[in-house]
This record gives C-alpha cells, sequence and structure tokens, in this order.
C-alpha cells in the first residue's frame, strides 16, 4: 500500500463520512495505535528496502500529520453541529431562581394597614358570611330600608336561628362594617380600629367590577372627635398612601350609617390635576367614602349617643392597586398571570 493510495482511501472515506461517530470510527480505522492503516504503513517502513525508507518515512509521517488535522477539524464542526445531548455550558449565565412574592392586592392590603397601625389602629378580621344585624339593621338599614337593594346582596340560602327565637337571612358580607359592629358591641370607648377583607355584592364581571373586592374600613369613636378629625386623619393616610403632598377635596355624599357622608377625591397623580383618560378629565381621583357615624349606629350597639362621637371610612384595595400600578382593567389582579404579577414591585 503506498502513501498516495492510503491518503486516497482517507479522502474517499471523510467525503463519506458525516456524524461524529463516523469520524470516531475514520479515526480508528487510519490512526488507531493497533490496526490503524497509517500506523500498520509506518511500522511497514522497517521492512522496506534501505534506500526507500527515508522517502517513505517522511511521506507515512506527512499523510498522518495531514489525517490527523483534517480529523481534529471535521470533530470539531460535527460537535458544534449536534452536541451530546447532555453537553454543559459552562460560559451560561446562572439561572435566576424563581423567587415568591405577595399578590399586589396583598401588598396594597399591608400599605394600608401599616399606615394605619402606625397612628395607633388595630387590625380586626372576622367572618365572611354575616347576618342581618351586623351587615344591616345595626348600620341603620332596617328591612325595607331602600339601602338594602342599593347593595345587590347575596344571600345564603339557609337563615340561621336568633336569639330571639327566630331566623335571620345569613349573607356574604358587602362591606367589612359587621366587624366595627361586633368590636362595638364588646368594647366600650376609645375605639380605633381598621377591618380589611373581602367583600361580596350581586355585580357583573368586567373592566371596572368583580363579584368579589377587598376592602378596609376604620372606626374612630371617642368623646370630641370631630370632622377636622376626620379630614386631618384621612389627608395624612392620602400622603402617607401616594408618598406626596396630594391635594384632596372632600365631596358631600350619603351613606346610611354616617351623617355627614363624604367622598374624599386626590388629585390625579397622572396629570397633576389638569386632566387625562384616569381621571376621565377631571383632575380628581376618587379614593374612599367616609363620614361620622350616624347616632343610630352608637344606639344598636349600646354606645350613649350622647356622649360620643365618631368617624369611619371605607376604601377599596382593588381601586387603590389600579391607582397606584397604573392598570386599567381590574380582572388582571385575579387571573394570575405571572407575566402581570411580576411586574407589580415588592
Ligand atoms: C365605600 C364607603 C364607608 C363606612 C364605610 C362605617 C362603619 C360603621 C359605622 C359607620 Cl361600623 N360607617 N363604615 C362609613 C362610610 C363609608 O364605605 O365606598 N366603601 C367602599
Amino acid at each position: 500500500m503506498s502513501v498516495e493510495d492510503l491518503q486516497q482511501q482517507f479522502v474517499a472515506a471523510m467525503n463519506a463520512a458525516s456524524t461524529s461517530a463516523d469520524l470516531k470510527a475514520l479515526r480508528d480505522d487510519f490512526l488507531g495505535r493497533k490496526q490503524g492503516r497509517v500506523t500498520a504503513l509506518v511500522k511497514s517502513i522497517a521492512s522496506a528496502p534501505p534506500d526507500e525508507r527515508r522517502a517513505l518515512g517522511a511521506g507515512a509521517n506527512a499523510l498522518k500529520q495531514l489525517i490527523e488535522n483534517a480529523l481534529t477539524v471535521r470533530e470539531a464542526e460535527a460537535l458544534a453541529a449536534a452536541p451530546p445531548k447532555d453537553a454543559l455550558d459552562v460560559t451560561l449565565p446562572a439561572r435566576q431562581p424563581w423567587m415568591g412574592r405577595r399578590h399586589p392586592l396583598t401588598q396594597v392590603q399591608e400599605r394600608v394597614e401599616d399606615i394605619f397601625m402606625a397612628m395607633g389602629y388595630q387590625v380586626i378580621e372576622g367572618p365572611e358570611i354575616e347576618d342581618d344585624w351586623h351587615n344591616f339593621e345595626a348600620l341603620n338599614m332596617p328591612a325595607e330600608h331602600p339601602a338594602r337593594d342599593m347593595q345587590d346582596t347575596l344571600y345564603l340560602s339557609s337563615p340561621v336561628p336568633v336569639p330571639d327565637g327566630g331566623r335571620a337571612a345569613t349573607l356574604l358580607r358587602t362591606h367589612t362594617s359587621g366587624m366595627q359592629i361586633r368590636y362595638m358591641e364588646h368594647h366600650e370607648p376609645p375605639v380605633r380600629i381598621i377591618a380589611p377583607g373581602r367583600v361580596y355584592r350581586r355585580d357583573s364581571f368586567d373592566a371596572t367590577h368583580t363579584p368579589m373586592f377587598t376592602q378596609i374600613e376604620g372606626l374612630v369613636v371617642d368623646e370630641g372627635i370631630s370632622l377636622g378629625d376626620l379630614k386631618g386623619t384621612l389627608n395624612t393616610f392620602a400622603e402617607a398612601f401616594f408618598e406626596a403632598r396630594v391635594a384632596t377635596r372632600f365631596r358631600p355624599s350619603f351613606f346610611p350609617y354616617t351623617e355627614p357622608s363624604a367622598e374624599l377625591d386626590v388629585e390625579c397623580q397622572g396629570c397633576s390635576g389638569r386632566g387625562c383618560p384616569l381621571c376621565k378629565q377631571t383632575g380628581w381621583i376618587e379614593v374612599l367614602g367616609c363620614g361620622m357615624v350616624h347616632p343610630a349606629v352608637f344606639e344598636a350597639v349600646g354606645y350613649d349617643a350622647n356622649r360620643y362621637t365618631g368617624f369611619a371610612f371605607g376604601v377599596g384595595i382593588e381601586r387603590l392597586a389600579l391607582r397606584l400600578y397604573g392598570v386599567d382593567d381590574i380582572r388582571m389582579f385575579y387571573e394570575n398571570d405571572l407575566r402581570f404579577l411580576q411586574q407589580v414591585a415588592l
């Protein structure tokens, strides 16, 4: 076998090889230490006629080098084209672990709670299933009161026994006021509490409504509590929540359980009051409802309405969250799409 023949054989075999496995077989076939064809050629030099040995040796070595070079190049190409399944690229940046975080609504709720706790309020929680008395009756909304229609209520099917022997409807609470009634029934003033929780109304499910939402109500009762205390407290809350000196206004409103009643508006953060789509060109964003506790509520819980006064407010967490994050569809908070949830700052 001449050097030239062997080279031709190698070139032909090389042209036929494509995978890493083909190339490995080729390397064994030509350069293998025991059976390799080039190895055999080199071994045969010793038995060649002395005057041919030098040329044969040089040719064999040149061929060996050529094959080695060709295989090295093709092996690298084959590896790049089809890396083994368990290939590990140690130059890749490390993967970031997925961090859990609290839901944006929970974050907003805790933000509101923190502000009021810093002002000395106690956080109270209670049942989502309420009875008629705590949700309506004690809040100056007796049976047939038009306000009971105003909040389209989700009633539960089985009425529960009440102490006087009758049966009362149970319902999904339409506000967290029931807990505040319960608290007043068991504590004398001074009262300084907030009551966060889920509330339910018979409502549509669209970009601006959900049949369930999260509310925080607040209640302060003591001797000498005035409308000035209400305004000062809620202005302080608005500045702490929006982290700015925000202009506010108190707009007259109506609730059966407060008199007088008001809505608190905050200067629109998006346009600084100039008017934009967020505030529907009014320059103001509605933040919460509030008022001085109606004397009928004090009578219902056994407080002396001539001695005590108080203020109360109710704020919807979803609405605050929409403002804070600039979200335009309330359903985003309930779909749990991680792409949405991950964008909301901790
Ligand atoms: C709103 C308005 C409000 C109250 C809630 C309240 C509770 C008691 C006595 C008197 Cl025990 N008032 N709560 C007062 C005014 C407004 O909520 O729009 N909430 C989403």
